[in-house]
């Protein structure tokens, strides 16, 4: 019997994950699901009533050591503790293709440095993002692809990594690869300092496009400068490609 603890803070990612345990799994199987942050009303849906207690990795690393053989983090946003990933098996399902996209919102840093980006699944360690690699690719990405546009591709590409390596990730019968470089980690203090814009500052149109279309993210209120009463104007970029 296997026991394994799927923590999450992101709804359409753990219904995706779901999905493959109940397809994938056996009576050998025995899967909990805990949401780890308190505040959100999504939770409150009655699909999630399974998943309604949340769970506090740092105040529970005991009952957590003693009750999994194995922990996976579905986007959840605590940090867990060194005594808890030294322990238990963790493993982390990361919207970005480490080490080159480590840390907060990959795209988004990935369409303003002009970098690839994908999905990573990961053996976790003590730093963020970080730990052997047991699955990662690409997804595809155009110069008109705005941040949800491209975040829906590695979302999709995250759940068929872990559908591809499911009975490897469960019986840990997978081989993995190295974090050979540290690569580049983002913070969501970098992302705050993205969203102000200095209507002052030259820049090509380029840079200016790829900065927009990395904070244009569905209805999310991400870019915007001051006008002259020191108020927020918010801005977002639409694209049509020609022939569409
Ligand atoms: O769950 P998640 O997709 O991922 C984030 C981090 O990017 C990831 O590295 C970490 N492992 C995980 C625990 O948390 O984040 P989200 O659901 O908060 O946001 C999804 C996307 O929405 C994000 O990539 C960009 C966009 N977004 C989100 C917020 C809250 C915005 O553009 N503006 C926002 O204010």
């Amino acid at each position: 019997m296997k026991r394994v603890l799927v923590i999450t803070d992101n709804e359409v990612q753990y219904g995706g994950i779901r999905n493959v345990f109940d397809e994938m799994g056996s009576s050998e199987l025995v899967v909990t699901y805990r949401h780890s942050h308190l505040k959100s009303a999504i939770w409150q849906h009655e699909d999630f009533s399974d998943i309604k207690c949340a769970l506090n990795v740092k105040e529970n690393v005991s009952w957590l050591i003693e009750s999994f053989d194995l922990i996976i983090s579905v986007h959840c946003k605590q940090l867990f503790p060194q005594r808890l990933v030294e322990s238990v098996r963790c493993i982390n399902i990361h919207p970005g293709y480490n080490p080159i996209n480590r840390g907060w919102y990959p795209q988004v840093f990935a369409i303003i440095n002009e970098n690839k980006v994908g999905a990573t699944i990961h053996e976790m360690d003590v730093k963020l993002d970080h730990g052997p690699i047991i699955a990662r690719e690409f997804v595809e990405q155009f110069d008109y692809d705005t941040s949800l546009d491209v975040y829906k591709r590695v979302c999709e590409k995250e759940i068929k990594l872990f559908k591809d390596n499911f009975s490897k990730i469960i019986n840990n019968t997978y081989t993995t690869y190295d974090n050979i470089e540290e690569g580049e980690l983002y913070l969501k203090k970098d992302f705050n300092a993205l969203c102000e814009l200095d209507l002052e500052k030259r820049v090509s149109y380029k840079e200016a496009i790829n900065r927009l279309r990395a904070l244009t993210h569905g209805t999310y209120k991400n870019a915007f400068f001051r006008n002259q009463d020191g108020k927020k104007v918010f801005i977002s970029i639409a694209f049509e490609l020609d022939g569409e």
